[in-house]
């Protein structure tokens, strides 16, 4: 065996994310995203009701837990749905360590990665099965699914980069990804303001 876990290989299932040797499954439902979707009370209503699962995160056993140059890896999946226009969505984040980036390969359904600078410099990159995506240094990211079947990709990042979902919590997104005539669209988000 090298090194300290025996994880060395993984299977992922690319049409559901599942990973064969799995460590931990983060579970993100409705009640969990509440104040980041634009229309609060469509969120709430949904979140009362069934509060469905928005979002599932596989994550491997920790092969160098604790080590800065350590590389961690984890699927994510996305269901399909909308709170009121609103496509369902990650929470999004920069990286704590602003110069880590990461890079996203799709592995089904349909999404877009919305990447926003410092400055609320927005893009929205459309992503599908094969679709690598760099994700640069000093972005916030946030993947949302504008199919009707659920948005998988694999993503891999340095350890130290670390989440800071905090100033996504306190200012959001300067643009969000809504369906408009049934076609996913980025429009400017009013309420953002540049922290
Ligand atoms: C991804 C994300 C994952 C879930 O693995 O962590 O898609 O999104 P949130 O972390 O915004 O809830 C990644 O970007 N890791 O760095
Ligand atoms: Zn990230």
């Amino acid at each position: 065996m090298l090194g300290s876990s025996p994880v060395l290989a993984n299977v992922i299932d690319f049409s559901s994310g599942a990973l064969s040797e799995v460590g931990e499954v983060l579970l993100r439902r409705v009640s969990d995203l509440v104040l980041l979707f634009g229309d609060k009370a469509a969120a709430e209503v949904l979140a009362e009701g069934d509060n469905p699962v928005v979002y599932q995160v596989f994550l491997p056993p920790e092969r160098e837990p604790g080590r800065p140059e350590a590389l961690l890896y984890a699927t994510t999946v996305i269901y399909p749905g909308k709170v009121g226009d609103e496509y369902f969505m990650t929470k999004g984040h920069f990286h704590v360590e602003g110069e880590c980036p990461e890079v996203y390969l799709g592995t089904a359904g349909r999404g877009m990665l919305l990447l926003m600078d410092r400055h609320g410099r927005a893009e929205a990159v459309p992503m599908q099965a094969g679709t690598v995506v760099y994700v640069p240094p000093e972005t916030a990211h946030r993947t949302v699914n504008v199919g009707d079947a659920p948005f998988v990709f694999f993503a891999v990042w340095p350890e130290k980069a670390g989440h800071d979902y905090q100033s996504i919590a306190a200012h959001g997104f300067s643009h969000r990804i809504l369906e408009e005539h049934g076609r996913p669209v980025m429009v400017s988000n009013p309420d953002w303001r540049q922290p």
